[in-house]
């Protein structure tokens, strides 16, 4: 019998978000649980050697980390790939796998600023991150063709969160970057991602941001 599998993330958490996507776009069962970060349980703290979700549990394992957590998806459940087989075609992936992850990173720059003149430096941050994608990158709708590889979904999940402050507090982020919008508008309406995201995604969203004191709750907004 296979191992039983078992997600536990918090669910604002767009980590958490790419492995569920990876989860569901592969028909993988699996259950989840989610957990408040700002009150992390003890089995939690243990299990978690960096203390950050999301967790994996593979039968009695633990994996952590989400790209080594995708990356073992990909290699076991064989039937639906999602990396290209071209070694050279994989590594190129990866490389746009981790890019994805530094927009992510800079959307949490614009979160957590304080002040305008660190929210000025972090959109600019992202800002330039998305016209070295729109210079590389042509999708075509997905980034390989007609099929969703496991570089779009890290792509889905990491721009969900930009994608949503943007249209909130009007930041006019993608303006000047048509065909990347078209490319997201893709990705992030996809079934796996709603499916992945929690009913009140906007609430968890807008609770964050008054948690963190994020400089963009002083800007004009409609949440
Ligand atoms: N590199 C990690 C990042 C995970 C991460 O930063 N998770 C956040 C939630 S979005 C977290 O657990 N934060 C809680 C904390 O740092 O205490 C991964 O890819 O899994």
């Amino acid at each position: 019998m296979a191992d039983k599998i078992k997600l536990v993330t918090s669910k604002f958490s767009p980590y958490g978000h790419r492995v569920e996507m990876v989860l569901i776009e592969k028909n993988i069962p699996y259950e989840k649980q989610e957990i408040d970060l700002a009150n992390k349980p003890d089995w939690f703290v243990k299990d978690s050697p960096l203390g950050k979700a999301p967790l994996l549990y593979v039968g009695k394992k633990v994996l952590f980390e989400s790209i080594a957590i995708c990356e073992y998806l990909e290699e076991t459940f064989l039937e639906i790939p999602l990396h290209p087989k071209d070694p050279l075609t994989k590594a190129a992936h990866r490389a746009w796998m981790e890019v994805s992850s530094s927009v992510l990173a800079g959307t949490f720059g614009i979160i957590f600023s304080q002040n305008q003149e660190e929210f000025d430096i972090k959109k600019a941050d992202v800002s330039t991150k998305l016209a070295t994608l729109d210079k590389h990158l042509k999708f075509n709708p997905y980034f390989e063709g007609d099929k969703v590889s496991l570089v779009d979904i890290f792509f889905a999940s990491a721009f969900k969160p930009l994608t949503f402050i943007d249209q909130k507090f009007t930041l006019e982020i993608f303006d000047l970057h048509k065909s990347l919008s078209a490319y997201v508008e893709g990705i992030i309406t996809r079934g796996s991602l709603s499916k992945a995201l929690p009913n009140d995604y906007e609430e968890i969203f807008k609770a964050f941001l008054e948690r963190k004191k994020s400089h963009l709750l002083t800007m004009s907004f409609s949440l």
